[in-house]
């Protein structure tokens, strides 16, 4: 494999990188030198990314080649390294832990599909197998997880493969992510759609597409603090509210200091949030607005039955009770228990870690830890890497110590980190085969002669063992080489869709061969509204990216209302580099209109030194870039109706997502917001 990837990376040379990326070779160089300096066992480095990388159609790509990049330096398991995702709202690891995503159950199960037509089928067909005897192959637990979530989900109430059946399953290569759920409204597949705690008409690629959708639904639920453009689209700018059918339904949550429950940060720790004060009028959290929906629809199904009604009427709900105001409350706490699992029935148990040994459950004890979980329907688990979390001593995302005991920052008595409170994941490749870490000023983990001290230790056994220590893989050990993506095995480059070069000097293929894309290739004779520029077409002639500023969150529903975070972004604006306001003949605050093949949107022209023209293999390109943050809920210009409030300070201009294309990365389906082509036209 090393072989392998040297024939594949010895052709991307200083030179050809240097052309393709405009970065001069003795800076590239100086780079190149100073990361592969913390090659060494006492040295570190950490790669901390979020969109600039993701957003992009080789996304996925670029993340593997980093990843490769780690292993290859020995940054992976010690102090100071890693591969540090960072996530981008309080609790995205926490909604991605707990199955918010289509193809994954609770704890990154993966989700069974139609073909999978019992239980044995889906544990088999998820439970990876190895060759390798040294190897832990972690997964090799799949069915015990999945059990678990099984009886979290509908009880004893029915068989394990009663509850098997009773999940939705996916249609086999289907795709249920945001873009393919945009575009298959805008198709009319749709009739309701719950918007919960989200603003698509503004953060959505391809606004224009993602408004247009909203109108072909019968209903609209828009569960959030305030009314916003998704709420709102039907009297949004181009729209005749005469002709929509939408019917919209705002339901007033709790705001995150108005309830309680945890929220999961970057580095998974769960952290535990109390509700400070209550929420106003007839607001509430969502956790209750979501509770009193399956109350009701649990009735109607069982009031006029429907087609596998059983799905919902079977399904375990002990956490939701009715008060006197006829309200569900649902209680957080017990929720944190679920999540965690129990023992369904009195068992006896042999220690996972100790042959011979067994240990006494009764019916309702509280699971230690993942380990314990069973395969038979014994036991519970709503997300199996939260299993340890409750314990006799209460919800462990609750604890507050402030002590550092490693050293090294890893606060283990903070909170509760996921999995069994191992605060550095593939900590085991910190040692040597011999236990000792190699780095010995920083260790993470220390064979004490006895025992492991430190982190919670990952994947090694005793030295000596001669375990790998990448347990979650089947063989043990990290992947160079990474089959089983869409694209790869081997990173490779990739220019952007819509991108301002002719050709990819590295490769015949100039884009991504297996880019998600839905829009018509190429453009028409007026600005199709749905396509991409996938030709260098003139029309268009600079790179535009997207991003945030600090006076901002998303697209503004909670900051644009604030007098004084508008007073100081107060609209839309685009950057450009004085190279190019010299060209186009724009000064500093002109008013300039931002255009793509698929909308336009007007900002206020910032002429500034912070973005300058690229050389790209002898060619000037110039690239401009414009927050995300605006919409036109708030701007001074719109119409308002009797009874709307009305901003103190009112922000200009709409989404920066009129422009973006509607194409994803092919394994993420994340859109290309980072890398497009637009004109800037002053006006
Ligand atoms: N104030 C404020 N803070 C926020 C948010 C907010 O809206 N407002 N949003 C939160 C959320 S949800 C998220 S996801 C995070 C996002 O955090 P970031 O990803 O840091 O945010 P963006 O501003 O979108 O940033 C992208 C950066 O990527 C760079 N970039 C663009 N293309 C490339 C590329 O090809 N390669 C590299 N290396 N860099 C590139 C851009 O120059 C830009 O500085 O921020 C979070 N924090
Ligand atoms: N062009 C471009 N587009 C982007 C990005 C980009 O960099 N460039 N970034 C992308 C990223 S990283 C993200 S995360 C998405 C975000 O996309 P969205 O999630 O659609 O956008 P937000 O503005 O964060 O919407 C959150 C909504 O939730 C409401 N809200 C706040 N608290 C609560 C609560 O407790 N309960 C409920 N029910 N609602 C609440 C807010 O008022 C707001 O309307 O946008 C993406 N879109
Ligand atoms: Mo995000």
């Amino acid at each position: 494999m090393f072989q392998l990837l040297k024939k594949q990376y010895g052709r991307y040379t200083l030179d050809i990188v240097s052309r393709i990326t405009g970065t001069p070779k003795d800076k590239l160089e100086e780079i190149y030198k100073l990361y592969a300096s913390t090659g060494r066992p006492d040295k570190a480095g950490v790669e901390l990314y979020a969109m600039g990388w993701t957003q992009h159609t080789t996304g996925t790509q670029t993340v593997r080649a980093m990843a490769i990049i780690q292993l290859l330096l020995g940054n992976i398991g010690i102090a100071g390294g890693g591969i540090a995702a960072m996530r981008g709202e309080s609790n995205v690891q926490g909604s991605t832990d707990h199955g918010l995503l289509f193809h994954i159950w609770p704890g990154y199960l993966g989700a069974p599909t139609a073909s999978m037509k019992t239980l044995k089928d889906f544990n088999e067909k998820r439970t990876p197998q190895t060759k390798e005897e040294k190897s832990l192959n972690w997964w090799k637990n799949f069915p015990k997880y999945s059990a678990s979530f099984l009886r979290a989900m509908y009880g004893t109430n029915v068989s394990l493969e009663e509850a098997y059946q009773l999940m939705p399953k996916l249609d086999d290569g289907a795709n249920y992510s945001w873009l393919m759920i945009f575009d298959q409204m805008y198709k009319g597949k749709f009739t309701g759609f719950f918007a919960w705690g989200m603003n698509p008409a503004c953060s959505g690629a391809h606004s224009n597409k993602v408004r247009q959708a909203l109108t072909k639904l019968d209903w609209l639920v828009n569960v959030n603090l305030f009314d916003n453009e998704t709420g709102s689209f039907w009297r949004g700018p181009g729209m005749d509210p005469t002709k929509i059918k939408t019917e919209v339904f705002l339901l007033p949550c709790a705001s995150s200091i108005e309830k309680e429950g945890s929220i999961a940060n970057s580095g998974r720790w769960q952290q535990w949030r109390y509700k400070a004060i209550d929420p106003p009028g007839e607001a509430k959290p969502d956790g209750d607005i979501m509770s009193e929906l399956f109350f009701r629809v649990k009735e109607l199904y069982e009031k006029e039955g429907g087609p596998h009604k059983e799905a919902i009427t079977k399904l375990t709900w002990p956490y939701g009770k009715k008060t006197l105001t006829g309200h569900f409350h649902y209680d957080p706490r017990m929720v944190a228990a679920e999540i965690n699992g129990y023992f369904l029935e009195d068992k006896k148990v042999e220690n996972p870690f100790k042959k011979g040994e067994f240990r006494e459950f009764k019916k309702g004890d509280l699971v230690p830890a993942f380990a314990w979980l069973q395969d038979d329907g014994s036991t519970s688990s709503g997300c199996w890497i939260y299993c340890g979390s409750v314990s006799e001593k209460g919800i462990l995302a609750m604890r507050r110590i402030n002590k550092d005991a490693s050293g090294i920052g890893l606060y283990s008595e903070w909170a509760w980190c996921w999995p069994v409170n191992r605060r550095i994941l593939y900590n085991g490749a910190s040692v040597d085969l011999k236990g000792e870490p190699w780095n010995k000023k920083t260790p993470v983990i220390i064979w004490n002669g006895e025992k492991w001290i430190g982190d919670v230790p990952d994947g090694v056994g005793d030295p000596g063992s001669g375990r790998p220590p990448f347990i979650m893989k089947p063989d043990g050990v990290a992947s160079l080489f990474g089959p089983g993506l869409a694209d790869g095995p081997f990173p490779e480059h990739y220019e952007p869709l819509e991108c301002p070069v002719d050709k990819n000097i590295l490769s015949p293929q100039k884009h991504n061969p297996v880019i998600k894309r839905f829009d018509k290739a190429g453009v028409g004779s007026d600005l199709d509204a749905f396509a991409s520029v996938d030709a260098c077409d003139p029309r268009f002639p600079f790179v535009c990216s997207t991003y945030r500023v600090s006076e901002h969150w998303q697209t503004g529903v909670l900051t644009r209302w604030c007098p004084w975070l508008a007073e100081m972004q107060p609209g839309m604006f685009c950057e450009i580099s004085i190279e190019l306001a010299r060209e186009k003949g724009i000064s500093n605050g002109d008013k300039v209109v931002v255009k793509s093949a698929r909308g336009e949107v007007e900002a206020t022209a910032i002429v500034t030194p912070r973005l300058k023209p690229l050389n790209i293999d002898g060619k000037i390109i110039h690239q401009v870039g414009i927050p995300w943050h605006f919409g036109w809920i708030t701007s001074k210009n719109r119409k308002y109706y009797p009874g709307d409030k009305k901003p103190e300070i009112f922000t200009e201009g709409d989404a920066a997502n009129l422009l973006t294309p509607f194409i994803g990365d092919p394994n993420t389906m994340i859109p290309e917001s980072k890398a497009f082509m637009v004109n800037v036209i002053k006006k």
